[in-house]
């Protein structure tokens, strides 16, 4: 049977962090469902269409990775797609906690649900949706750190407003 797994994030714009995880997913499961989470509270810069939108171009060249999105508890979506992996990445020791606590009431809430854990390469070590989108609101070059619709995306949102 097909090995899947889930692989959610908030991917508020998706990086070459985001992707390399995925890559390195795509090593040891046969379909990877990338699944946005759309969440009003934590007030996005991007639409949760603009987040798919942009990780199904950063992903077209990939047939075993489907782009979705989700509302509610993770784990609630996981089941109902009949999946029981979550794959999560590890960058510096600072992620450590963090996922440790998501996955410890992940299963509490679910035990039959297990988290995957990926390091990533030293290069995206520091790499988050955050620092880009600091760097491009003040017009910084994200070009080795992001796929070109999303640099495009980043300089249509912060260029508007901008005179000249
Ligand atoms: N290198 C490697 N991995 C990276 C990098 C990088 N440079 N950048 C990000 N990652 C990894 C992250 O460690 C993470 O594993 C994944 O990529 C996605 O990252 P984000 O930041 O886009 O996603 P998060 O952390 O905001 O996602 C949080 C969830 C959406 C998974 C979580 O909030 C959730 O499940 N919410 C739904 C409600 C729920 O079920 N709550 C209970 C559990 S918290």
């Amino acid at each position: 049977s097909e090995r899947i797994a889930v692989y959610p994030g908030s991917f508020d714009p998706v990086t070459y962090g985001h992707l390399d995880i995925l890559k390195r997913g795509l090593t040891v499961f046969d379909h990877v469902i990338i699944a946005v989470l759309n969440n009003s509270s934590k007030h996005p810069l991007f639409t949760v269409e603009e987040r798919v939108d942009m990780l199904k171009k950063a992903t077209a060249h990939l047939d075993s990775v489907t782009v979705d999105s989700f509302e509610g508890l993770l784990v609630d979506y996981v089941q109902k797609k009949k999946v029981s992996i979550v794959l999560r990445g590890l960058r510096a020791i600072s992620d450590f906690e963090y996922e440790l606590q998501i996955a410890s009431i992940n299963k509490h809430l679910n035990p039959k649900i297990e988290t995957c854990f990926m390091m990533t390469s030293n290069r995206y070590s520091f790499l988050s949706s955050s620092m880009v989108k600091e760097a491009a609101m003040y017009h910084g070059s994200v070009h080795e750190l992001v796929p070109d619709p999303v640099e495009r995306a980043l300089k249509a949102k912060f260029d508007r407003g901008r005179s000249s």
